[in-house]
């Protein structure tokens, strides 16, 4: 491989930590190029996402766009597409899991909206449509934890991780990180997590607020 992997996204934002970290379970060295401004509506400020969205990987001239693609590039990268041990989300055939996932990937849109809407743009957390948000999150993480231990046996096995282990522990950490509702009922997902948080990759990628860039010198 001779091109650069170069991800824009932020290290506060759990969808950039996944694909981080499934970067680091497939052993591929990822750049991470900072978006600064989350406010921004300049395509340019998202190094070219026309959704104004992140993470976007770009190997040469080529951009991914989306987690999930994302993920599944890095395995062609690190020519472990077809290896059982990172476990892609296409790769999973359980109804359960697929399930899951798909939970997990929407609470995980609801979090950014919740922390966009409510906690950046203070906008009212019991306006309709962000109660109505917090209601289904909180009914997903409901079913996540009740089935949690199902879910887990349905992967296929023997693996090291698998997409959906990255993406619930991506999320949990997240509201952790930036609370939006309490985790404090769900007891299986958070010693999942406390598990997931002992890997390399997880350590390597805890969320934090990126510093400011320097301002330009004037000439
Ligand atoms: N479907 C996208 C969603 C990515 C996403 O929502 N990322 C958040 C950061 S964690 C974002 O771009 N937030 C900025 C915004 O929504 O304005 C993916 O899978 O990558």
């Amino acid at each position: 491989m001779t091109d650069a992997v170069r991800l824009t996204g932020r290290s506060g934002s759990h969808f950039t930590r996944v694909a981080r970290i499934v970067a680091h379970e497939l052993g591929l060295p990822v750049e991470l190029h900072v978006v600064h401004d989350l406010m921004s509506v300049q395509v340019e400020d998202y190094a070219g996402h026309p959704g104004l969205k992140l993470p976007t990987l770009h190997v040469g001239d080529v951009q991914v766009f989306g987690t999930d693609n994302i993920c599944r590039k890095l395995a062609d990268l690190a020519g472990r597409a077809d290896d059982p041990r990172v476990v892609l989300s296409h790769q999973v055939t359980s109804d359960l899991v697929r399930n899951a996932q798909e939970l997990v990937w929407q609470a995980m849109a609801t979090q950014v909206q919740l922390v966009i809407g409510v906690r950046v743009g203070k906008l009212p957390a019991e306006h309709p449509f962000f109660a109505k948000a917090t209601h289904g999150m909180v009914g997903s993480l409901t079913w996540l934890d009740d089935n949690l231990d199902r879910v887990c046996a349905a992967l296929p096995a023997p693996r090291d991780v698998s997409v959906f282990e990255v993406t619930l522990y991506c999320l949990i950490e997240h509201v952790a990180f930036r609370p939006t509702v309490p985790l404090d009922r769900f007891p299986s997902l958070r010693d999942f997590t406390s598990r997931f948080a002992t890997r390399a990759s997880a350590q390597r990628t805890v969320f934090c607020a990126d510093p400011n860039p320097t301002p330009k010198e004037p000439r």
